[in-house]
């Protein structure tokens, strides 16, 4: 071998100081094709992205060949959505190369986190249901479990997000403009999709009845694979997402025609089934395309699946012992109609077996109870798109009811409640209850949630098939949401208890006991003082707007959506800057209320709100009288990046959904998990943490899930008496409606306050509001007192081990998957 090829292939390897800063000079010479001299941060990003890659991929392909090797059951994660974020630092940390990394750089004259900021966040999903893919990844990865995620190479991640005179304005996020470093395009790993056309009857080799989907129209589904890396690099799994080709035969048809430019733009057409991601965060848009999106990933990911499992079987039978499939919601639950189809008519099983081995195979994971985001796809739109599946549900669907009407003897309602199809008006499938039928396991995704679950979306489904709901309550990766983000902290906690926490969050609880230790405490503070001076040269970059470090950091960070209610946050700033104002004389605690998310871009009253922040945040901020005791700040572009700086600076934790209706919340358990201190209802997970950090460590408020629901079912809530029972409430209300904070259109606000009143206030802002400022004023007087404020903070951290998403993921193994840690072997590495 070349002497020269050699040293590279050693070099590509290296983990040491000099052998990545030689790979560093040699990759942006030979790979990005760039002098020193000329290269701009972009360039040494790939460079070093690249190099690590290097450093990624033998690892990667033992990982994948054990695999392989021991035919180990794995686990197929199919989600619509990954938001991923930006991997440089998380492949560093993981590969435990960070230092010599930075060093490498630092003798070239390059700071590793100005290379960092080069890396476009990767924004593949919406909000808490796309990270929590990611975040399961990282920990399956971590868990050494065999597991892949499938799912949309979008081109287009989920918009950016700018104010343009204080309203949300989107631009297209185009995150691949200058090329992905990370994946791998995999050109010969390529499936037929088909849509449209028609179903054929024919008479098998035995004369039995059977049938063929034709005249469809075709797409090609190529994969693109990025390695995942578990902590500690031994682990590499794979997530595989699908971009869509036009088929070559399909153009070359027009060609012969003549119609070049037809042919083209058939082409175009065809490929913007993976163009972009839909913007919408749990509610469902019915669209042609997002149905299609739907099914040309899962269709590619179970064809990916089959053929993986028939390199070692030659019949379906034991395809439940070497493949679990999640579905992620019901995105992908047409997943089920689609492995029928390929057993029954392409491989010649027989239904009831078919029917048997999906449902071994499939489980799924509700995460809302919102009617708006339940799908239901309209029969007419299936029947045209996917004519064959649309049969296959009937059938699944007619077996079923003839099944359980013995059981709904004297219900009439319950058959239609449990039917596939919803029959009322215009005719839908419900792809909840075909995700329900079509799997073994049904999960949610936190303990009230669960139970919530049981008693009404699924309480027939429930009734019917006791076993099948099960609780897995979300969780985070320690990896990213401490170890990455908040080194200070991160240090600090090591310094203290070593670094097994960093796997095994469970250790954190040591920290306990430091509660009490002042100097500790001390140094607690200090750590998250940094970060807040790092949030806040970030807000005065983002926004133009100081604001006091030493201020309470009162964080809500998420999806803007009425039921996550930024309203109530914003009315009670508005409450809170009257009294700030009446009584100036008093030594006020400052606040500063920071507020960060995006709205889907059809939904105005969101929209609204975001205006509404912006325009309170613009009066406040500039109000001299209130002696910068206030500031509002609403950060543009929430996405993991921002996230990644927010999360650690956090005093104060907003998580104040209407009680029963946030299924889980993953934010709060970032907040949480580096030091903050929730103030929020008794909902999703917040319930679960409210266990763990104990009742005295967080501020709740407002009605339970049953107060809420009793209240709306009572029919007699009225809005306007709790409004005019409440003068601060009242007065807050007033100024919004009497153009206080928008004198160029004092009515812009009419829509908010019509819901508020006339509307009956479904969200029962009004109703928490009174609840919601004392609880306020507790965070606010415990503020006073670091020493309290700051033993409170570090119970939160030491008590958070159990949310980490390693646990998670282990109770979906062992409870749903049956799938177990696989131990790659290495032998280029055990060889010399
Ligand atoms: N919007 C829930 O609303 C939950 C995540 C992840 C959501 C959150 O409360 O934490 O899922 N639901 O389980 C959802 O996307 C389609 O439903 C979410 O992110």
């Amino acid at each position: 071998m070349d002497a020269r090829y050699k040293s590279r292939e050693i070099e590509r390897r290296s983990l040491d100081v000099d052998g990545l800063k030689r790979s560093f000079l040699e990759w942006l010479v030979y790979s990005v094709g760039k002098d020193a001299r000329a290269a701009t941060r972009r360039d040494w990003f790939h460079t070093v992205a690249l190099a690590v890659r290097d450093r990624l991929v033998d690892r990667w392909m033992d990982t994948t060949r054990t695999y392989y090797q021991q035919d180990a059951k794995r686990v197929y994660y199919l989600s619509l959505e990954f938001l991923i974020g930006r991997l440089l630092t998380n492949s560093l940390a993981n590969l435990g190369i960070t230092d010599q990394c930075r060093q490498a750089l630092d003798r070239i004259g390059l700071n590793l986190d100005d290379v960092v900021e080069a890396e476009p966040d990767a924004a593949l999903g919406n909000g808490g249901l796309g990270r929590l893919a990611a975040c399961f990844l990282d920990s399956m990865a971590s868990e050494a479990l065999p597991g892949y995620g499938y799912g949309i190479r979008y081109e287009f991640g989920l918009f950016e997000q700018r104010f343009e005179h204080g309203w949300q304005v989107e631009y297209p996020e185009q995150w691949l403009q200058f090329g992905n470093p990370w994946e791998f395009p995999r050109p010969e790993v390529l499936y037929p999709v088909q849509f449209y056309g028609r179903v054929e009857e024919f008479r098998d080799s035995v004369g039995e009845r059977a049938y063929r989907w034709v005249d469809a129209e075709r797409v090609l589904a190529m994969a693109y694979d990025t390695p995942v890396v578990g902590y500690g690099g031994d682990t590499i799994n794979t997530l595989r997402l699908w971009s869509a080709r036009a088929t070559r035969d399909f153009n070359f048809g027009h060609f012969n025609d003549g119609a070049y430019m037809k042919a083209v733009e058939q082409k175009v057409l065809t490929e913007n089934l993976s163009r972009v991601l839909y913007p919408n965060d749990a509610t469902e848009g019915g669209k042609e395309l997002r149905l299609k999106q739907e099914y040309f990933f899962t269709s590619a990911s179970l064809q990916d699946i089959l053929r993986r499992y028939l390199q070692h079987h030659s019949n379906f039978d034991s395809l439940p012992d070497k493949a679990a499939i999640q579905l992620n919601d019901t995105h992908p639950a047409i997943g089920i109609a689609e492995l029928m189809r390929l057993l029954v008519d392409q491989h010649g099983v027989t239904w009831d077996k078919a029917w048997d081995i999906t449902r071994a195979t499939f489980s799924y994971t509700n995460h809302t109870l919102l009617p708006e985001a339940l799908e239901a796809w309209p029969v007419r739109m299936m029947e045209r798109v996917l004519p064959r599946h649309m049969q296959i549900i009937y059938e699944i669907n007619a077996k079923f009811l003839n099944r359980s009407k013995a059981r709904a003897a004297g219900d009439n309602g319950r058959l239609s409640r449990l039917s596939l199809i919803d029959e009322r008006g215009d005719r839908r499938v419900r792809m909840g209850n075909l995700a329900f039928l079509g799997s073994h396991k049904v999960n949610g995704v936190s303990a009230l949630h669960t139970e919530l679950m049981k008693q009404t979306v699924f309480a027939d489904f429930h009734a019917e098939f006791p076993e099948r709901i099960n609780n897995k309550t979300n969780g985070i990766t320690p990896r990213r949401w401490l170890h990455q983000a908040n080194q200070p902290l991160a240090a600090l906690i090591t310094s203290r208890i070593g670094n097994g926490w960093i796997k095994d969050l469970s250790q954190i609880s040591a920290l306990a006991e430091k509660a009490d230790d002042l100097v500790f405490r001390e140094e607690f503070r200090r750590a998250k003082r940094k970060n807040k001076k790092r949030l806040a040269a970030y807000i005065a970059r983002q926004t133009g707007v100081d604001v006091q470090v030493d201020s309470l950091f009162d964080v809500q960070v998420k999806r803007m959506h009425e039921y996550k209610r930024q309203l109530l946050n914003i009315l009670q700033a508005i409450a809170l800057y009257n009294e700030m104002r009446d009584n100036p004389t008093v030594s006020w605690v400052p606040v500063t209320k920071i507020f960060a998310g995006k709205a889907a871009p059809s939904y105005h009253m969101a929209k609204l709100i975001i205006k509404l922040i912006n325009d309170v945040a613009k009066v406040v901020n500039h109000d001299p009288s209130v002696h910068d005791n206030l500031k509002i700040v609403l950060l543009p572009n929430y996405n993991v990046t921002a996230a990644e700086i927010i999360m650690p600076a956090a005093d104060l934790s907003e998580q104040i959904s209407t009680a029963g209706m946030e299924a889980s919340g993953t934010g709060n358990m970032k907040l949480a998990l580096n030091g903050a201190l929730t103030i929020g209802t008794l909902d999703g997970a917040n319930v679960e943490i409210r266990e763990h950090v104990g009742d005295d460590n967080i501020f709740i408020f407002g009605l339970t899930a049953e107060e809420v629901n009793d209240l709306r079912a009572s029919g007699g809530f009225n809005p306007r008496d709790v409004i005019a029972s409440n003068p601060s409430l009242k007065r807050a209300l007033d100024m919004i409606s009497t153009g206080v904070f928008s004198p160029d259109d004092p009515h812009r606000y009419h829509p908010i306050l019509q819901a508020l009143t006339d509307g009956g206030d479904h969200f029962l802002v009004t109703a928490d509001f009174s609840d919601y400022c004392q609880a306020q004023q507790a965070a606010m007087d415990l503020y006073r007192d670091q020493e309290e404020w700051t033993r409170k903070a570090i119970l939160n951290t030491a008590n958070m081990g159990w949310f980490s998403s390693d646990r998670t993921i282990m109770e979906y193994a062992t409870e749903i998957w049956d799938v177990h840690p696989v131990k790659p072997e290495h032998p280029a590495e055990t060889e010399t």
